[in-house]
């Protein structure tokens, strides 16, 4: 019989990479994305490597970069120490009733385990996933510089170097008429070479929404993500019947109850399926079920973790059959510098899916020395308003 691989060790480190730019959502401005790294390091000399990433500080969601980093280190790396490797279900459960919520804290340790099992069979993670299906996806680019003319600029740059066709406007901070006025204006500046969709990452009342969505639909914009708060699903179910326009669930999908309830209410037309939120890859595959059961548009959502995060989400949304909204799996370009050895490519509209066994990737070294947060570089997570 052989030996058992067991868990020896997990470790955490928090990094802070500068953006390439001020990115402007509707709660926070980031200047950096502060991405939390976890190593599972076995028994038999293999590691798995994860990423919990999210945005803003607490902005965005109930965790931050430090509670993610102290879920993992005070309450799951004890329970996991010791167990069987290989045994990523049983991890997943013995998680799930020793920790509720935490579901980004989650995802890191869970992918970091299924790089590593990927990685001891010698087999792409795409492949604990049934197979892979496509070698490569859509891939969108989010404007948001906070200027009008700065954000034209960079689509029709992004199209000229066949980088994007797909653009998603972060708005919800200024009057819902400046807004639409400002995807007017990127609408018709690119015109049919692009496809345009906005996210207003729950920044709307529903008045404000009605307003929003008449105009946005008129401008030509295809798709409105998350407009209202998580828990709306009554008004998103109106919005979603009373226009044209595609309205996409993302902060309302945090696991697959919370897909069936929103598929069952009518509150999307598409999910945003983000493997942070949905506290995994395997919650995230059951998510992209309930959507796809439910006649619903899919798209591979992120929290724009960086090249890490983004090779395990490409390999879970390379196994699923049609993605008709594409994805946004853009995070590594958002930053100055990327942490992979082998980074992720993006080439003619579309990411490829990295090869190689686990998640594709590794990490680079004096990339990760060089970013993490207690060698004593300070940085700032969120530059605020
Ligand atoms: C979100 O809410 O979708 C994804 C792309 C981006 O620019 O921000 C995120 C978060
Ligand atoms: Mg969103």
């Amino acid at each position: 019989m052989r030996p058992v691989t067991k868990i020896d060790q997990i470790e955490t480190m928090i990094l802070d990479i500068p953006t390439i730019r001020g990115h402007v959502l509707s709660m926070a401005t980031m200047r950096t994305q502060t991405a939390v790294l976890v190593k599972v390091k076995f028994s038999d000399g293999s590691e798995g490597i994860g990423e919990g990433t999210t945005i803003g500080g607490l902005s965005y969601g109930a965790e931050s970069p430090e509670s993610i980093q102290s879920a993992i280190e005070t309450y799951m790396a004890p329970a996991l120490t010791g167990r069987d490797g290989n045994d990523v279900n049983g991890a997943i459960q013995l998680i799930d009733r020793l920790v509720k919520g935490n579901r980004i804290a989650k995802a890191a340790v869970e992918g970091a385990l299924w790089d590593g099992l990927g990685k001891r069979v010698n087999v792409p993670l795409s492949q604990l996933f049934g197979g892979a299906v496509h070698d490569k996806l859509p891939v969108a680019w989010t404007l948001a510089s906070g200027n009008s003319e700065t954000d034209i600029a960079e689509a029709l740059e992004m199209i000229e170097i066949r980088r994007h066709n797909i653009f998603k406007l972060k708005i919800g901070k200024r009057s819902v008429r400046d807004d639409v006025a400002h995807v007017a204006r990127i609408k018709q500046a690119v015109g049919d070479a692009a496809s345009v969709r906005v996210d207003i990452n729950t920044a709307w009342s529903l008045q404000e929404a009605r307003w929003g969505l008449k105009g946005l639909q008129e401008a030509g914009c295809e798709l409105v993500e998350q407009p209202l708060p998580a828990r709306y699903r009554k008004a998103m179910a109106e919005l979603a019947s009373g226009y044209e326009i595609a309205v996409m669930a993302d902060e309302a999908l945090n696991g697959p109850e919370d897909a069936l309830e929103v598929a069952a209410a009518k509150a999307a037309d598409v999910f945003a399926v983000k493997v942070a939120q949905s506290g995994g890859l395997k919650r995230a595959s059951e998510v992209i079920a309930i959507g796809q059961a439910a006649g619903l548009g899919l798209y591979g959502g992120t929290m724009l973790e960086t090249g890490l995060g983004t090779a395990a989400a490409l390999q879970l949304f390379a196994t699923v059959e049609t993605l008709r909204w594409g994805t946004e799996f853009f995070g590594p370009l958002l930053l100055t510098d990327d942490i992979l050895a082998n980074p992720v490519v993006y080439r003619d509209f579309c990411v490829e899916i990295p090869r190689g066994p686990g998640i594709g990737a590794t990490l680079d070294p004096d990339k990760t020395d060089f970013y993490r947060r207690d060698r004593g570089r300070t940085m700032k997570a969120v530059a605020g308003k």
